[in-house]
């Protein structure tokens, strides 16, 4: 594969105008992509009311190779009846994520039966009859409910206030394998699970910090930003194990300049291991405070805990610094430089941090030193988790977690006079593993792929075959449809949200909700997401709650009572008929005035943990996304900004590939204390740090322990020790 110079560029314009012409037409696509929807694919958010590719700040054209993949991927034509008798699940579950993404889109619902080798099509009708039978037969603490972040607000509220009114608080969503760590991190910090800041704020800061993340490929808009920042002179420090080509230089599609000559990123790129950044910031932070740069008026006057923090950091040796994060004094010290110098820094994080066994601290680490000079609670500063799926804020704005927040609590049962239960709810990974031991009989998964995207992917399948019923609904196919099917399981085709009969809202990462028209369905079959939950409530509960379930298919209604309920949403209430948009209330600081009991933040001292201790034939691995894949949807094979062509690789520094005496390309086995892989092969890679590896999510999640982050029982999905063994000849 030819290597690049730079991320985005020409390939990714070549690359919208073949999609357009696969897609029906280029005119066509592009009428799509400008429909007033939120985008489908990150949470940045553009879209909404001001048209496609117009983010929050009415800048256009904003678009990405994401988007455009989402949406062509919704305008392929519909799976066909044939193609369940053509196709038996024991081909099905060995096809490749990107197989079974280009199917087609699912318009017929589908049933499996354990004993049986293949889906059939069903009705409408007696899909909804089984479900309502099951339900009725079983107690509600058998069952789960499990949220991806696609669907709207309407959808995610109806469905967990159903699953509640039916009497369970396993309700969870896809966070709990995503920034659940944030949440819990910045929650304990700040009294705030989101962002800070707003998108202007972006424009404002001197300095941004990109942690453990890979926005070229996952969140291509903010490089518009970046480069912005850089031109005007501002400094970006990127920490990540890999040096991805995109975040040293890029070239924003929407600027001639950058399109031609490319865009530099990175001002510094800092290359710790895998799990050394809590270390690593801790450094940073020790070393502001030694150069007398932090503010202490500010610290005394908002922050608790002031003085063990200092005395931690004055505790705390070089050495132990430096050898925990494998970065020199002198790096750690540039940084904390440019730090010092900064008068507005944001601070960003993802993957890198969270899905660690101590992603909450990473977190922590973060706030804290954003805190220790005073970068919380004014304009063009603050901390920045950047969220995945484009609602995946929302979805838990509007309630989709084990328990719900006091104020929705009180709201909703005082102002709508309805009963909800008070047990505890189980998050996702315990949803899993109740459901492998048999405590859990019936799942319902709105959206997303449960089976992919967990650890330990054999557990994962075992666990769900386990369930009397598994119901998903769906767009186009996924991993979850060939593995890990209940003895009944059950698919039903959704609407994507731009064909959706009725607004719907959804929320992007910096708090900002947005108004989706939906749009006329491009295929017969598929039904809303809302329209299927008031049938499944209305056959459930019928009368027995005060919620009118017929009433509930509207999403006006919905919306009413999100704004009745919902902290810092009372203006959705309006939005279809205005077409206002709105910031939600109480989120992002521009004073520093925490939501905290005291209204004052947390800083907290961390033991800095080890690094994970290698034999020689072994590495620290991360699992991560390439460029062409949207989770555990794969559109294309290929990576282009790692210039790799297949995905069945493992990427190794060439001085361990050295150490191993392993020929580029070579076949080998890799296998953990979970799991095992053969045939893949082992590819010299100069851009990762040495000790450290890189495979590819979902395919490697056989290989992924069920470890978790105690605080935030975010998985471990990032730093798996893995062994490598050679292998003579492809294995069976
Ligand atoms: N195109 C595309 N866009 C997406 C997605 C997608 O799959 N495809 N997924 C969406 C979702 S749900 C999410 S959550 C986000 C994910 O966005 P990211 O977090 O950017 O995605 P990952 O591929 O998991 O990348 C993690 C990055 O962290 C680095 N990393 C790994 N371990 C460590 C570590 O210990 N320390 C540090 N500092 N860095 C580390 C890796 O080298 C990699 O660059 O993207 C969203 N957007
Ligand atoms: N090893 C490893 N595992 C990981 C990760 C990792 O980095 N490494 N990342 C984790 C992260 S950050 C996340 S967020 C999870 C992802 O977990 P999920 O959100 O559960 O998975 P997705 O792959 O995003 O779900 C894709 C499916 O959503 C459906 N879909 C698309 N649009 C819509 C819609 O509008 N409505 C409905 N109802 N369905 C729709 C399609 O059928 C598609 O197949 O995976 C986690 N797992
Ligand atoms: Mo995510």
């Amino acid at each position: 594969m030819k290597k690049l110079s730079a991320g985005g560029g020409w390939q990714a314009i070549r690359y919208t105008f073949r999609k357009g012409i696969e897609s029906g037409g280029l005119f066509k696509l592009y009428r799509a992509l400008r429909s007033r929807n939120a985008c489908k694919t990150c949470a940045l958010g553009m879209g909404g009311q001001h048209g496609g590719m117009v983010n929050e700040k009415g800048n256009f054209p904003e678009v990405c190779k994401k988007s455009i993949q989402a949406m062509a991927a919704d305008m392929q034509p519909a799976i066909t009846a044939d193609f369940w008798t053509k196709h038996p699940i024991s081909q099905i579950r060995n096809w490749s994520p990107r197989q079974l993404e280009t199917s087609g889109r699912l318009i017929q619902p589908i049933l499996y039966e354990q004993g049986s080798d293949r889906y059939h099509t069903i009705t409408w009708n007696d899909a909804f009859d089984r479900i309502a039978a099951k339900l009725k037969q079983l107690t509600a603490d058998e069952t789960f409910w499990y949220f991806s972040g696609r669907s709207s607000n309407e959808a995610g509220f109806l469905l967990q206030l159903m699953a509640r009114l039916y009497g369970t608080n396993n309700v969870n969503n896809c966070s709990y394998y995503c920034h659940q760590a944030s949440g819990v991190g910045l929650q304990t910090t700040l009294g705030t699970g989101t962002a800070t800041v707003v998108l202007e704020d972006l424009d404002d800061c001197d300095t941004i910090f990109i942690i453990g993340g890979n926005p070229a490929s996952n969140h291509p808009r903010l490089m518009t930003t970046l480069m912005h920042l850089r031109r005007r002179g501002g400094r970006i420090v990127v920490i990540n194990p890999m040096r991805e080509l995109g975040l040293v230089k890029f070239k924003v599609p929407s600027d001639p300049m950058s399109l031609f000559f490319g865009t530099k990123i990175a001002t510094h790129y800092i290359q710790p291991h895998i799990g050394g950044d809590l270390a690593l910031l801790t450094g940073v932070a020790k070393c502001v405070v030694e150069m007398g740069k932090h503010d202490l008026e500010y610290l005394k006057k908002h922050c608790n805990d002031v003085d063990s923090y200092m005395a931690g950091l004055a505790n705390t040796p070089w050495s132990e610094i430096v050898e925990k994060c494998g970065v020199d004094e002198t790096t750690i010290r540039e940084i904390a430089d440019v730090y010092a110098k900064s008068e507005g820094t944001v601070f960003s994080w993802t993957m890198g941090i969270t899905h660690h066994t101590h992603g909450v601290e990473n977190v922590q680490a973060i706030t804290n030193l954003a805190l220790l000079r005073g970068m919380i609670g004014r304009k063009g500063a603050g901390v920045m988790p950047i969220r995945g799926h484009s609602n995946v804020q929302g979805i838990g704005s509007v309630g989709v977690t084990p328990k719900l927040k006091d104020e929705l609590f009180e709201n909703l049962t005082k102002q709508f006079g309805v009963k909800l239960p008070t047990t505890k709810g189980r998050d996702t990974l315990d949803c899993m593993e109740a459901a492998k031991s048999g405590e859990l009989k019936f799942g319902l998964c709105l959206g997303g792929n449960l089976y992919g995207s967990n650890p330990d992917a054999q557990f994962a399948e075992d666990a769900l075959e386990e369930l009397d019923m598994l119901v998903m609904l769906n767009t186009t196919m996924n991993t979850g449809h060939g593995r890990g099917l209940a003895k009944q399981t059950i698919v039903l085709p959704v609407l994507a949200r731009d064909e959706e009969p009725e607004p719907s809202t959804q929320e992007s990462m910096f708090n900002y909700v947005r108004l989706s028209d939906g749009g006329p369905r491009r295929l017969p079959g598929p039904r809303s997401e809302v329209s299927i939950i008031a049938e499944i409530g209305r056959r459930v509960l019928g009368n027995s709650t005060p919620v009118d379930w017929e009433q509930m298919q509207k999403t006006n209604t919905i919306r009413h009572w999100i704004s009745k309920v919902v902290p810092g949403y009372q203006e959705i209430d309006t939005i279809a008929k205005t077409g206002k948009e709105f910031q939600v209330g109480g989120r992002t600081y521009h004073t520093p005035k925490f939501n905290t009991k005291d209204g004052r933040a947390q800083l907290f001292t961390h033991p800095l943990p080890n690094l994970t201790q290698l034999a020689d034939n072994q590495l620290r691995m991360m699992t991560v996304r390439s460029e062409g894949q949207f989770n555990t949807v794969v559109y294309e094979d290929y990576d282009l900004y790692r210039h790799q062509d297949r995905r069945d690789v493992i990427l190794i520094n060439p001085d361990d590939m050295e150490r191993m005496g392993l020929e580029h390309d070579q076949l080998v086995t890799v296998s953990s204390d979970t799991g095992r892989m053969h045939n893949l092969l082992a590819r010299a890679f100069e851009e990762i740090r040495s000790g450290n590896a890189m495979m590819y999510y979902p395919e490697s999640n056989v290989l992924v322990p069920r470890t978790v982050d105690p605080q935030s029982r975010t998985p471990m999905f990032k730093n798996i020790l893995v062994t490598i063994s050679k292998q003579l000849a492809l294995a069976e």
